[in-house]
C-alpha cells in the first residue's frame, strides 16, 4: 500500500494544511445559534405529534379508544396501532448474527402487547405540540398486565415467563467463536485442562443511555408518492433505504435530510419508531408532520448501550504468558432488536484478545430478551465492553501471579517487529508499537513517583489512598471492508463515497457520504483536499447529509469516517488531479510525464515558469472551448472507497485515582493517555475527540448507569438521577501521541472517535481496585459509587480481618469517624470491624497499632 510519502502526485504546499491544529469551521455556526436542528424547521400547515407510551414493562393491550383525544381543542387526528396495523411494517434489523436468530419483530406503534415502558401506543396530532401532549391524557386505554422478565439468566431458564408469547424461549440467538474449529488457534478446553493458573472472574457491564445533546427529532413533509423526512439522525442514507424497505414507498421517493444534528454517540444509528410514525402520520394526513421527543422520552425510549454479563476466564504459565481465553456473555436486547442490536456484542468477539498474544480463544454470545428498552450501538458498540473485561482481567492475573500488571502486559502483547499479526480472533493487525505508546504514557504520568507515593500512604494507613490503573488497548475501527462486514451477516456494506467539483472560479465543492454529527469533519475534509489539490483551506466547502446532494454514501459511526469517508475523497481528488494533468498537458502543450504537480500548479519540469494552476485549468474545464479530444467539460471526480482491512488505533491509558477510604469517593488526580492513531489529519480535533470519549468512559466507571425496579420502570429517567457528568466532574487530561501508520489507506489514518471511551473504563476502575487491594478488594462494580466503594472497602475488610478505614486500631474495638458520626456496613448485617476503626487524624495521618497492619507488610497494604 502506498504511503503519502511514496506518492509523486500529492501537492506540495508550503504549508501543508495535514497536521495543522484548525480551528472547525463548523463551530462559528453552532456557537453563535446560527443552526438548524430540526425542531427548528417549521413548514406551512405543519401539524405536531406527541406520542402516547406505556407505563407497563409487559402488558396485553385489552381496550384503546383515542377517540377522546379528538375531542380536545386543537386536537387533529389521533391513532393508534391497530389503525396503521396493515401499513407500519417493523422495524428494521439489519444484522442477523446467526441463521437462526430469534426476531419477533417490532411495530413502531404497539398493536397488541407492549414489552417494554416507554414502547409508544398512540399518537395524537395536534395544530401545535402542547395540544397533542395536552390530549394524551383523554385517551383511554387498558393494560392486562403480563409477568415482567428483567434478569437475563433468568429469562434463559426453561420455566421463565416469555417477553414475546410467540417465541419459544428468550434467547435470540447464540453466537460461537472458537479458535479451534476456526483454525486461528488451539481448541480452547485443551488449554483450560493444562492451565497452570486460572483466573475466572463475572464483570458486569451496566446499562448506559446515549445521552447526546439534541433529543431526536424529525419533520416529514409528504410529497406525491413519497416524502421528505428532516431528521436528527447519524445515517441518512441507511435511514432511507430502510424506511423505503420498511414502509414500502420507493426509495427513489424518499429524500432523507440530516441537518445540524447535536451529537449521537450511536444513539442515532438507529431507524426509530419515531421517525416511522412521523412519516405514517404525515402521509394518512397529506400534511408536513413534526415530533420532537422531550428529554424523558429520550432516555426512556431511545436505544440503550452496553448490559451484558460478562463470564470470563484465562489460563496462564507460572511465568506470567497468557495461555488462553474463554468467553461467555449474555447481551441484553432489551425487548425489541434494533438496528444493529445483535452485531453490537458480536463485534466485542474481536477485541477480547485486545493487543495480547495467546494460543486459544472462545467466545459464547446469547442474546436474551428483556422487558426493558432495546439495546444498541453505544460509543465503542462492543469494543469497551471486550476491552474493559480483558483489561480488568490481566489485572487479576497479575495480582494472582504477584507479578507487576505492566510487566504481564509487556511480557504478553505483540511487538512492534511482529506486525503484521493476525490475532486468535483471525485480524490481521497492520501496524503499532505498544511498546512506544506505554513507555511515553509511564514517563508523562511519572509513574514511578505514583508508586513511590501509593507505597507511602499505605504505609502511614492514610485514610485517602492512591490507585494507579492502566489500560492498554486497541480496537478495529474505520467500518469496514464491505467483504468482512458480509461474513459477520451484516446486511449492508462499509464502502464510502466522496465527489469532488472544482467550480469554474477555482473554488471546491466536496461531497461526501458521511454524516457529521460533532466530529468536525468539514474542516478535516477541508484540510485534506486543501493538499490534495494544492487549494486554500478557506477554498473548500463540504456538502453532507442530504441524500439528495450527497446520493451515496454510508454513514458516521464505528469510527468509520476518515478512514473509510476521508479516503474515498483523496481518491476522488487524485481522480480530480488525474483529469487536471491531461487539460494542463494540453494548455501546456506539453507531455503528462514531463509534469510536476506541487503548490496548486502543474508545471513542466525543468521550466517552472511555464505553469497552470489547478484554478485556471477548471475554469478552462468549464469553458470547454479546447480540451483534449473526448474529454468531458468540467473539473470533478467521484471515487468510492471500500477498505480491505479495518484500522486499528491504539493506546495506553494511565491515571492516578484518590481513594477517601472513609466516604468511598473517588477522585482521578491524574488522566495520561497515548494513543496512536496513524497520521493525524487535526490534532485540536482529535483531542476533542479524546477528551468527550474518556467523558464517557470515565461516567461509566464512575458515574453512569440506567436502572429498572422490579416492575420494570426506568427509575433513572432523568438527569436527576441519571448522573451524566459536567466538565467540573473531570480532571484535566494529558494526551499524547505516538504514530504507526495505517497501510490499509494512502494517508496513514486511524480512526479516533471512541478511542477515549473504550480505554478509559478500565483504567479507572483498575485504578479503584487497586487502591482498595490492601483489603482483599478484587472488584467493585460500575459505576463505583461512593456507596459501592465503601461497601468493597468493609466488605473486604470484614473477609480479611483488615481495618476497613485506615485506621488506629482494629479488630473489635469500638470507634466513629472523624465526624463522630457511627460507620456500619449498609447493608444491614453487623460487622466489628466497620466500625470498630477510628479515622486519620486532623492532620490526615495516621498510625497502625501493635496489633493492626504494620507498614512493613509492604504491597499488602
Ligand atoms: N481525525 C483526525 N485524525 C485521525 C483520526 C480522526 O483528524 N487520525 C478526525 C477526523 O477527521 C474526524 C474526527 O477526528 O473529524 C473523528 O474521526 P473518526 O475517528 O473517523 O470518527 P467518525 O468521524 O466516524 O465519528 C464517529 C465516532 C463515533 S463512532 C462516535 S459514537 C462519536 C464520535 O465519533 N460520537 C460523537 N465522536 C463524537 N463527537 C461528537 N461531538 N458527537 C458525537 O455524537
Amino acid at each position: 500500500m502506498t504511503t503519502i510519502e511514496d506518492r509523486p502526485d500529492v501537492a506540495e504546499g508550503p504549508a501543508p494544511e495535514i497536521g495543522q491544529p484548525r480551528k472547525r469551521k463548523e463551530d462559528a455556526h453552532l456557537l453563535t445559534g446560527r443552526t438548524t436542528w430540526t425542531d427548528n424547521l417549521t413548514l406551512p400547515g405543519m401539524v405536531h405529534l406527541a406520542i402516547l407510551r406505556s407505563p407497563m414493562a409487559h402488558a396485553r393491550i385489552t381496550s384503546i379508544d383515542v377517540s377522546g383525544a379528538l375531542e380536545r381543542p386543537g386536537v387533529l387526528a389521533a391513532y393508534s396501532g391497530r389503525d396503521f396495523a396493515e401499513i407500519q411494517g417493523n422495524i428494521p434489523c439489519a444484522w442477523p448474527v446467526t441463521p437462526d436468530m430469534v426476531n419477533p419483530g417490532h411495530p413502531s406503534l404497539a398493536v397488541e402487547e407492549v414489552n417494554h415502558v416507554g414502547e409508544a401506543v398512540a399518537v395524537v396530532v395536534g395544530r401545535d405540540k402542547a395540544s397533542a401532549q395536552d390530549a394524551l391524557e383523554a385517551i383511554d386505554i387498558d393494560y392486562e398486565q403480563l409477568p415482567v422478565v428483567l434478569d437475563m439468566e433468568a429469562a434463559l431458564a426453561p420455566d421463565s415467563a416469555l417477553v414475546h408469547a410467540h417465541t419459544e424461549s428468550n434467547r435470540s440467538y447464540t453466537w460461537i467463536f472458537d479458535s479451534g474449529a476456526a483454525g486461528t488457534g488451539a481448541p480452547i478446553d485443551e488449554v483450560l485442562g493444562q492451565a497452570e493458573v486460572t483466573v475466572s472472574r463475572r464483570f458486569l457491564q451496566q446499562r448506559l443511555i446515549p445521552a447526546f445533546m439534541e433529543p431526536r427529532s424529525t419533520v416529514v413533509q409528504p410529497n406525491g408518492e413519497g416524502f421528505t423526512m428532516w431528521s436528527a439522525t447519524q445515517v441518512p442514507h441507511i435511514l432511507r433505504t430502510m424506511l423505503s424497505l420498511t414502509l414500502n414507498v420507493p426509495e427513489h421517493k424518499v429524500r432523507v435530510i440530516a441537518p445540524d444534528v447535536g451529537g449521537g454517540f450511536g444513539g442515532k444509528l438507529q431507524v426509530t419508531p419515531e421517525e416511522v410514525i412521523t412519516a405514517l402520520v404525515a402521509r394518512k394526513l397529506g400534511k408536513p408532520a413534526k415530533y420532537t421527543e422531550s428529554r424523558s422520552e429520550s432516555l426512556m425510549s431511545a436505544h440503550h448501550g452496553r448490559d451484558q454479563i460478562q463470564d470470563i476466564t484465562i489460563t496462564a504459565r507460572r511465568d506470567g504468558t497468557v495461555t488462553g481465553l474463554d468467553v461467555h456473555l449474555y447481551a441484553d436486547m432489551g425487548a425489541y432488536l434494533r438496528l444493529v442490536s445483535p452485531g453490537v456484542p458480536v463485534l466485542g468477539a474481536f477485541m477480547f484478545n485486545s493487543i495480547y498474544k495467546f494460543d486459544a480463544y472462545r467466545f459464547v454470545c446469547e442474546g436474551v430478551f428483556t422487558n426493558k428498552t432495546p439495546t444498541d450501538a453505544y460509543r465503542g458498540a462492543g469494543r469497551p465492553e471486550a476491552t474493559y473485561a480483558i483489561e480488568r482481567i490481566m489485572d487479576e492475573l497479575a495480582t494472582e501471579l504477584g507479578m507487576d500488571r505492566m510487566e504481564l502486559r509487556r511480557k504478553n502483547w505483540i511487538r512492534h517487529e511482529e506486525f503484521p499479526f493476525t490475532t486468535v480472533a483471525g485480524l490481521t493487525y497492520d501496524s503499532g508499537n505498544y511498546e512506544a505508546a506505554t513507555d511515553r504514557a509511564l514517563e508523562l504520568i511519572g509513574w514511578e513517583d505514583l508508586v513511590a507515593e501509593q507505597a507511602e500512604r499505605q504505609a502511614r494507613q492514610d485514610p485517602v489512598r492512591l490507585g494507579l490503573g492502566i489500560s492498554t488497548f486497541t480496537e478495529m475501527c474505520g467500518l469496514a471492508p464491505s467483504r468482512v462486514l458480509g461474513a459477520l451477516s451484516y446486511a449492508a456494506g462499509g464502502w464510502e463515497n466522496a465527489s469532488i467539483r472544482v467550480l469554474a472560479t477555482g473554488k471546491v465543492e466536496v461531497v461526501t457520504g458521511v454524516s457529521p454529527h460533532g466530529q468536525g469533519h468539514e474542516t478535516a475534509w477541508s484540510q485534506i483536499v486543501a493538499d490534495q489539490l494544492g487549494v486554500p483551506f478557506e477554498d473548500v466547502e463540504v456538502i453532507h447529509g442530504d441524500t439528495q446532494s450527497s446520493p451515496k454514501g454510508l454513514d458516521t459511526y464505528g469510527s468509520r469516517s476518515l478512514a473509510v469517508g476521508g479516503i474515498a475523497v483523496v481518491h476522488a481528488a487524485d481522480k480530480v488531479v488525474a483529469k487536471a494533468r491531461r487539460i494542463a498537458a494540453h494548455m501546456l502543450e506539453a507531455s503528462e510525464d514531463d509534469l510536476e504537480f506541487a503548490g496548486g500548479a502543474f508545471s513542466v519540469r525543468g521550466a517552472p515558469g511555464n505553469s497552470k494552476s489547478i484554478q485556471e485549468i477548471a475554469f478552462a474545464a468549464f469553458a470547454a472551448h479546447d480540451l483534449p479530444d473526448g474529454m468531458e467539460p468540467s473539473l470533478d471526480a467521484d471515487a468510492t472507497f471500500d477498505p480491505d482491512n479495518f484500522s486499528f488505533p491504539h493506546g495506553t491509558h494511565l491515571c492516578a485515582v484518590e481513594v477517601d477510604t472513609e466516604t468511598g469517593v473517588a477522585t482521578i488526580r491524574k488522566y495520561v493517555c497515548v494513543d496512536d492513531i496513524g497520521t493525524v489529519i487535526n490534532p485540536l480535533i482529535v483531542d476533542g475527540q479524546v477528551h468527550g470519549g474518556l467523558a464517557q468512559g470515565i461516567a461509566q466507571a464512575l458515574y453512569e448507569e440506567a436502572i429498572y425496579d422490579e416492575e420494570g420502570n426506568l427509575t433513572t429517567g432523568t438527569f436527576v438521577d441519571y448522573l451524566l457528568p459536567s466538565a467540573a466532574d473531570l480532571p484535566s487530561f494529558t494526551t499524547d501521541r505516538t504514530v504507526s501508520r495505517a497501510t490499509s489507506n494512502p494517508l496513514g489514518v486511524k480512526g479516533v472517535g471512541e478511542a477515549g471511551t473504550i480505554a478509559s473504563t478500565p483504567s479507572i476502575v483498575n485504578a479503584i481496585v487497586d487502591a482498595l487491594r490492601p483489603w482483599g478488594v478484587n472488584d467493585v462494580q460500575m459505576p463505583c459509587t461512593p456507596e459501592r466503594v465503601w461497601r468493597a472497602i468493609h466488605q473486604g475488610a470484614e473477609k480479611s480481618g483488615r481495618d476497613p478505614g485506615g485506621t488506629v486500631s482494629w479488630g473489635g474495638a469500638s470507634t466513629t469517624t472523624s465526624d463522630g458520626s457511627t460507620v456500619g456496613p449498609l447493608d444491614g448485617s453487623t460487622s466489628e470491624t466497620a466500625d470498630g476503626s477510628t479515622s486519620g487524624t486532623s492532620d490526615g495521618s495516621t498510625s497502625g497499632t501493635s496489633d493492626g497492619p504494620s507498614a512493613s507488610e509492604g504491597d499488602q497494604l
